[in-house]
């Protein structure tokens, strides 16, 4: 059995109830570990229940200094009712973050989503703050949890993105022009009674190793209970799955993953590798943000050798 190890210093991160928009939840973080600071982009509700992005940075990655406003907020009907989740990966000296566009407005005949529609959108930043809106990926469609790979793959950017409950991926040569026949599907739920048995999607950005693409995603099962798991997939072709280890390596435990906005749910959108060490940042029940860490050595070879 492997197993991600919890900080003793969680959950590190938590609401600030004399904060207007980030007053209830701060979860779902982006980290990166860049030029000696770890930097963090996290999903935050305030008062109005719309989710903002919050940045934050630290030296050792467990104390964080938090700007007073949010970097990115809505801005129109495509986001009014939120923007979720981000992953943050650096791409020649730029951030560029895909996070979910929660809004009012939707393509096609009806609503995906409760009273509106999404957008796996993605955006670039120089410096982590100020935040250019490229575009989504696709449209009309129930797609998120879209993480690019820290490098071009075969002269093109690659993301991968879910279209429930499956694991997809796409290709793009600019990061705005996402084609269809760009896109393939990579792995899905597996057999009931499986922990990732009714959907899976993508967690951090894919981490590059000589057996191939170390890959954090989520799935949950029928009392949607969330779980962590990885797989490796190969680095030429990324829709080739080489292993995917039936057991999952964390999932909810302590009374802040069991209980808090929304219950069982431990959801983590970065994995950076500092010093031979994955941190794995999460949000625990949708309500604070946690830490668990694990050797890369150790993790590879779990994957290499656990069916
Ligand atoms: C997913 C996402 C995550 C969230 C999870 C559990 O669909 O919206 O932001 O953590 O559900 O509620």
């Amino acid at each position: 059995m492997f197993k991600l190890t919890r900080h003793s210093q969680n959950p590190l991160l938590l609401p600030d109830p004399t904060s207007d928009w980030e007053t209830y939840n701060v979860f779902n973080p982006a980290v990166v570990y860049h030029e000696g600071l770890f930097r963090m982009w996290y999903r935050a509700q305030g008062l109005d229940w719309i989710s903002r992005i919050g940045y934050a940075v630290s030296a050792d990655g467990l104390r964080w200094n938090r700007l007073r406003e949010p970097v990115l907020a809505p801005r129109d009907g495509t986001d009014s009712r939120g923007l979720e989740d981000p992953r943050v990966v650096v791409l020649d000296g730029v951030f560029y973050m895909t996070y979910t566009a929660y809004g009012r407005e939707f393509a096609g005949p009806q609503p995906t989503h409760a009273g509106g529609g999404i957008l796996p959108m993605v955006a670039r930043s120089v410096n982590g703050i100020t935040w250019e809106r490229l575009g989504p990926l696709a449209r009309g469609e129930d797609n998120k949890d879209h993480v690019l790979f820290p490098r071009q793959i075969g002269g093109r950017y690659a993301a991968l993105h879910r279209r429930w409950p499956n694991i997809w991926l796409a290709y793009s040569d600019d990061l705005r022009t996402w084609r269809e026949a760009d896109m393939a599907q990579v792995c899905g739920p597996r057999p009931e009674n499986s922990w990732d048995y009714k959907s899976v999607g993508g967690n951090g950005v894919p981490i590059e190793t000589e057996h191939g693409w170390l890959t954090f995603y989520h799935g949950y099962n029928a009392e949607h209970v969330y779980h962590i798991g990885v797989c490796l997939l190969d680095l030429d072709d990324p829709t080739r799955v080489i292993r995917r280890p039936a057991a999952s390596i964390f999932w909810p435990e302590e009374i802040w993953e069991l209980r808090g906005d929304v219950p069982n749910v431990v959801f983590s959108c970065a994995n950076p590798v500092v010093e031979g060490v994955v941190y794995v940042y999460y949000g625990g029940a949708d309500h604070v943000i946690g830490l668990a860490t694990c050797a890369l050595d150790d993790l590879l070879n779990f994957a290499l050798h656990t069916v």
